[in-house]
C-alpha cells in the first residue's frame, strides 16, 4: 500500500484544447508549459497528457504515425523536453497516453505491411481473406460502418476496431509486442513517469475471429463482447510488465471499456504483475438511450440509485485487492456538472459542481481531474451538426439520422448536446477575453459560449469558486491517510435513498462521513455523528446539522 502514486491526484491535459502559444487556434506544448503553475496551484502531482505524437489527427491524436516524434502543431521534441523539465522542476509527473491497440494508416510499420504478403511488417497488423467477396466477420467499427476494410494491393481486408484509418495492431506477433515495449522504453528513458494505455483490453482479440451476436435489424455486431479481455491479455500485459514497468518507476492505467470487477482485480491487483489501476466504464453507461442500438444517443438520466449501487460496487470489489481509479470527466465523456448534475443556474451549476468532486475524491482509488472540470465547465450543447467535429459525433449523426433515419435531427441534436465528445474538447477557458484567452485565432473547435462567467480567471479571484473547493479536496487526501487507505461502506439504509447518498471511510485513527445531497431542494436527513466531530469541508459556509440544503456536501471526521 505504499506506492506514491496511490495518494496521488492526476490532471488529464487536452493538448489541442488546453492553451494555444502560437496563435494558430491549436493549443501546443509550449502552451501547456506555460500554464503548469496553474496546475501545480491546483494541488495535484501527475499531469497525464492526451497524445502528441505525429499523427493525422483523424482521430485527434489517436491515430499515431510514429510513437517517437511530435505532432508538429503541438511543437517539437525540444518542446517536450523543455515541458518535461519544468513539470520535473514544479514536482509535477507527466503521464503520456499509449495507444497500441492500433496505429494510424499512415505509421510506417502499416504503410509497408499493406505493400505485400511477405513483408516483415505484414504480421505486424490484422489482415484475413474475404468471405465470399464480404468482410471476413459480421463485427463493426466502433465509429460506425465494418470493422474491415478491403486492400486492393494484396486482395485482402485489415481489421479496424475504429476508423478505417485506424488499423488494429496484431498482438499474436511477438515482434510487434516487442517493438512496443522497445518504444515504451525509449519513453522512459526520457524520464516519463507514466502511462495510460487507451482500450489496452481489447489488445488481444478471439481466436478465428468468429462472428459476433447481432439483432435481425442491425448491420453489424458490437465486437466488444468478443475483443474486451480476450484470452491473451493477461499475458500479453504481464509481459510487457516484465519487459517495461518492472524496468522503471511508472505509474499505469489501463482504459478498459467493458471490464468488469473480476477482471479489474486482476489487471490492477496489489501483486503489481500487470498495471497499477484501470478506467472502468460502468458508472459512464448509466445513461443514455433505452434502445441498445443507440447506446448513449437519449436523454435519460442515471438515478442516484444506479449511480450509488455501481460506485458503491467497485470500492468494495477492489477494497483490499487492487486499486480504482476514480473519474467523472475525459476527452470521451460529457462535462460532469451537465451529466450528473445540474447547470440550468449559476447557483446550481457551483454547488452541484462541488457536491460531485466531494462524492469522488471521498471514495478510495486515484482521482482523475480533466482540463476545465475544476472551474465547472459545462457541455457547450452546440445547436448545430455542423458545429460537431469529432468523428464519433458526425458518424453516429450519419448513420442514425441521415442513413437509417432512426432518430429526428432535432432530437439528434440534442443527445449531442448531452453526451458528444466534442462537449469535452472545446478550448479551456482561461478568462473572459477573446476566444477566452486560449488563442488569439478561432479556435479549431468552437469555444462554449459561456466563457465570459466560467473560467479561470474568475476562478482564481472568487474564494468560493469550485477550483479552491477542489484544490481543498486535494489538500485533504495529502494530508489525510483514511482517504487513501480508510474502508468505504455506505451508511445503514442508505441504498435506497433516492435523494441522498451517505458514506463512511474508516481507517485505525479516524472516520469521515460523506453527506451529499443530490437534488436541488431542500430536505432533512438524520446522520449519526459524534458530538464533537469536526466538519472538515463543505460546499455551503455554516451548518444547518440534519437540514440539508440543494447540492449541500459535507464531510465530519472524527
Ligand atoms: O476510447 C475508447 C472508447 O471507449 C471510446 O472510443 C468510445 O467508444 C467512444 O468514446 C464512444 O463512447 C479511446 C480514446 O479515449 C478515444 O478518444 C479514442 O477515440 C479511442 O480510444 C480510439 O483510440
Amino acid at each position: 500500500m505504499d506506492n506514491w502514486w496511490r495518494n496521488a491526484v492526476i490532471y488529464q491535459v487536452y493538448p489541442a484544447s488546453f492553451q494555444d502559444s502560437d496563435d494558430d487556434g491549436i493549443g501546443d506544448l509550449k502552451g501547456i508549459t506555460s500554464r503548469l503553475d496553474y496546475i501545480k496551484k491546483l494541488g495535484v502531482d501527475i499531469v497525464w497528457l492526451s497524445p502528441i505524437y505525429e499523427s493525422p489527427q483523424v482521430d485527434n491524436g489517436y491515430d499515431i504515425s510514429d510513437y517517437q516524434a511530435i505532432n508538429p502543431t503541438f511543437g517539437d521534441m525540444a518542446d517536450f523536453d523543455a515541458l518535461l523539465a519544468k513539470a520535473h522542476s514544479l514536482g509535477l509527473k507527466i503521464m503520456m497516453d499509449l495507444v497500441v491497440n492500433h496505429t494510424s494508416d499512415e505509421h510506417k510499420w502499416f504503410q509497408e505491411s499493406r505493400k505485400g504478403k511477405d513483408n516483415p511488417y505484414r504480421d505486424y497488423y490484422i489482415w484475413r481473406d474475404g468471405k465470399n467477396g464480404e468482410n471476413p466477420n459480421n463485427w463493426g467499427s466502433f465509429f460506425t460502418g465494418p470493422a474491415w476494410k478491403y486492400d486492393e494491393e494484396t486482395d485482402q481486408y485489415y481489421l479496424h476496431l475504429f476508423a478505417p484509418q485506424q488499423p488494429d495492431l496484431n498482438w499474436e506477433n511477438p515482434k510487434m509486442r516487442h517493438s512496443i515495449y522497445d518504444m515504451m522504453n525509449w519513453w522512459a528513458d526520457k524520464g516519463v513517469d507514466g502511462f495510460r494505455m487507451d482500450v489496452i483490453n481489447y489488445i488481444s482479440k478471439p481466436k478465428g475471429l468468429p462472428d459476433g451476436k447481432k439483432a435481425d435489424h442491425e448491420k453489424y455486431a458490437n465486437p466488444e463482447p468478443l475483443v474486451a479481455n480476450g484470452h491473451r491479455i493477461h499475458e500479453f500485459l504481464q509481459e510487457m510488465h516484465q519487459n517495461v514497468m518492472s524496468k522503471h518507476d511508472l505509474v499505469t492505467v489501463g482504459e478498459m471499456p467493458g471490464v468488469n470487477v473480476t477482471e479489474a482485480r486482476q489487471y490492477a491487483n496489489f501483486d503489481d504483475k500487470e498495471l497499477n489501476m484501470v478506467f472502468q466504464f460502468e458508472h459512464m453507461g448509466l445513461d443514455g438511450s433505452d434502445n441498445p442500438t443507440l447506446g448513449r444517443w437519449g436523454d435519460r438520466k442515471a438515478s442516484l440509485k444506479d449511480l450509488r449501487a455501481n460506485l458503491t460496487k467497485w470500492q468494495e470489489a477492489l477494497s483490499g485487492t487492487a486499486w480504482n481509479s476514480l473519474y467523472w470527466d475525459n476527452h470521451d465523456q460529457p462535462r460532469v456538472v451537465s451529466r450528473f448534475g445540474d447547470d440550468s443556474t449559476e447557483e446550481n451549476r457551483v454547488l452541484s459542481a462541488k457536491m460531485l468532486a466531494t462524492m469522488l475524491h471521498m471514495q478510495q482509488g486515484t482521482p482523475y481531474i480533466f482540463e476545465g472540470e475544476e472551474i465547472g465547465m459545462t457541455n457547450a450543447y452546440f445547436k448545430s451538426i455542423d458545429d460537431y467535429v469529432d468523428i464519433d459525433s458526425i458518424n453516429a449523426y450519419q448513420q442514425f439520422v441521415e442513413d437509417e433515419h432512426l432518430i429526428d435531427s432535432k432530437s439528434m441534436i440534442k443527445y449531442l448536446g448531452l453526451h458528444s465528445r466534442d462537449n469535452a474538447r472545446t478550448p479551456m477557458q482561461w478568462s473572459s477575453g477573446k476566444n477566452a484567452g486560449f488563442s488569439a485565432h478561432d479556435p479549431w473547435e468552437h469555444m462554449n459560449s459561456n466563457y465570459k462567467t466560467i473560467n479561470v480567471e474568475r476562478a482564481l479571484a472568487d474564494p468560493d469558486s469550485v477550483f479552491y473547493y477542489y484544490q481543498k479536496l486535494i489538500e485533504l487526501r495529502h494530508t489525510l491517510p483514511v482517504i487513501t487507505d480508510g474502508k468505504y461502506q455506505l451508511v445503514a439504509g442508505n441504498e435506497n435513498d433516492e435523494e441522498v447518498y451517505a458514506f463512511t471511510r474508516k481507517n485505525t485513527e479516524m472516520t469521515l462521513l460523506v453527506i451529499l445531497n443530490d437534488t436541488a431542494h431542500d430536505l432533512n436527513r438524520h446522520y449519526d455523528a459524534p458530538k464533537d466531530a469536526k466538519l472538515l469541508i463543505s460546499n455551503y459556509a455554516d451548518d444547518l446539522g440534519d437540514h440539508l440544503r440543494p447540492f449541500e456536501a459535507k464531510v465530519y471526521s472524527y
